[in-house]
């Protein structure tokens, strides 16, 4: 097939075949990608740019893995390594009471200590505090290591975490599913099919999920390309995914800084040809503190079509990796500006993207 069909196909929604991906991501001008991508995102969600007041809550940054490009991970005993019990996670939440978030991500390293008891725990005193608002908690990685620690199959362990209010789980601990790959940046991580496992069997439980990949850190197109089938195939089974996220490798402070960053033409052509191959998800997040803020407005002409929420400076994965935003708040009025500057409209969304009218920014 010539790059013009496949231009057609790509303007009529067509799903791109996985030889037709690698063409366009190669060779095609990203002003054509934008304008594809563009269009797609235009015919899942119109005009909106989606957003939430969301907080993040990291309940320690002490790991039992060594990821290589991680710069938040520390040991027990280092003088910036943190832990929250439950208790003090409540508390946390409960200082938010009355004000008007919708939601709380809760994300961290994996703490030798902790048990599924400590997440559902943590889980409990946060919808305690603040019974209105969804818990997105737990990467794939974490979760997987509890339950299994706790002996129990996945679809028990989601489930009691569910019960205590687990609603929706991030995208996190996806990186790259090549398994070559994997072993040499999260040797200890757990190889993709037990990542995708954890999204399909919460899937199964009715639990919303999001899928991420790491990309900016020597792959190939052919590795992001299988990254993104992997999941595409997953969407089509279950259909359990709400977001993409594209997350790109931040070099500073960790093992993988001799890798550079890629440029924002590789940020853009990526998030592109994602919304492109991801036909069977609703939504591609630009995910604001990892771009920066300018990034994230550009991302919106290229097939981004959420800008993921508030955050009120309450997550450190992004700027102790050297991030733009140092203490990353985003302000309602600057949302309807980035939105307002790409041509689209703002729209307050919960977690499970249904709008929050009367709260939208004009
Ligand atoms: O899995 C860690 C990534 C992820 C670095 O689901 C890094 O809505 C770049 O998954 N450079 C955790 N990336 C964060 C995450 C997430 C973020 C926002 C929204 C959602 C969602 C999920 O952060 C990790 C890893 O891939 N990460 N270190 C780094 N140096």
């Amino acid at each position: 097939m010539n790059t013009k069909d496949i231009i057609a196909r790509t303007e009529r929604g067509g799903r791109l075949a996985p030889q037709e991906a690698t063409r366009l991501w190669e060779d095609a001008p990203l002003a054509l990608l934008g304008a594809l991508a563009a269009a797609a995102k235009r015919r899942k969600s119109g005009d909106a740019v989606f957003f939430n007041r969301n907080v993040h809550i990291e309940p320690t940054n002490i790991c039992i893995f060594r990821c290589r490009f991680c710069s938040f991970c520390r040991e027990a005993g280092d003088t910036d390594a943190w832990m929250l019990t439950p208790q003090e996670i409540g508390e946390r939440a409960a200082g938010y009471a009355g004000s008007d978030i919708t939601e709380v991500h809760i994300v961290g390293g994996v703490h030798p200590e902790h048990t599924l008891d400590t997440y559902v725990e943590m889980v409990r005193r946060v919808k305690e505090a603040l019974p209105q608002v969804t818990v997105k908690a737990f990467t794939a990685i974490e979760l997987r290591h509890v339950i299994n620690k706790a002996g129990l199959p996945l679809s028990e362990g989601l489930r009691m975490l569910r019960d205590a209010g687990m609603e929706a789980i991030p995208g996190g601990g996806a990186e790259i599913f090549d398994a070559r790959l994997r072993v040499q940046i999260c040797p200890e991580k757990g190889s993709a099919e037990e990542w995708l496992e954890v999204h399909e069997v919460a899937h199964e439980l009715g639990i919303r999920t999001n899928a991420t990949m790491l990309y900016g850190h020597g792959e190939t197109v052919a590795q992001r390309l299988d990254h993104l089938l992997r999941l595409r195939e997953l969407q089509d089974r279950t259909g359990g995914f709400d977001a993409f996220i594209p997350l790109k490798f931040r070099s500073r402070g960790n093992r993988m800084s001799g890798c550079g960053e890629v440029d924002i033409t590789d940020d853009m052509r990526t998030l592109a040809m994602s919304r492109l191959v991801l036909d069977n998800f609703p939504h591609v997040k630009a995910y604001w503190p990892m771009y920066g803020k300018a990034a994230a407005e550009l991302a919106l002409s290229f097939g981004a079509d959420d800008i993921d929420g508030t955050i009120g400076d309450t997550t450190k994965i992004y700027s102790m990796a050297g991030a733009e935003e140092a203490r990353p708040v985003m302000t309602l009025e600057d949302i309807a500006r980035i939105a307002a500057a790409a041509g689209l409209r703002a729209v307050e969304r919960d977690t499970f993207y249904r709008p929050i009218a009367a709260a939208t920014p004009k």
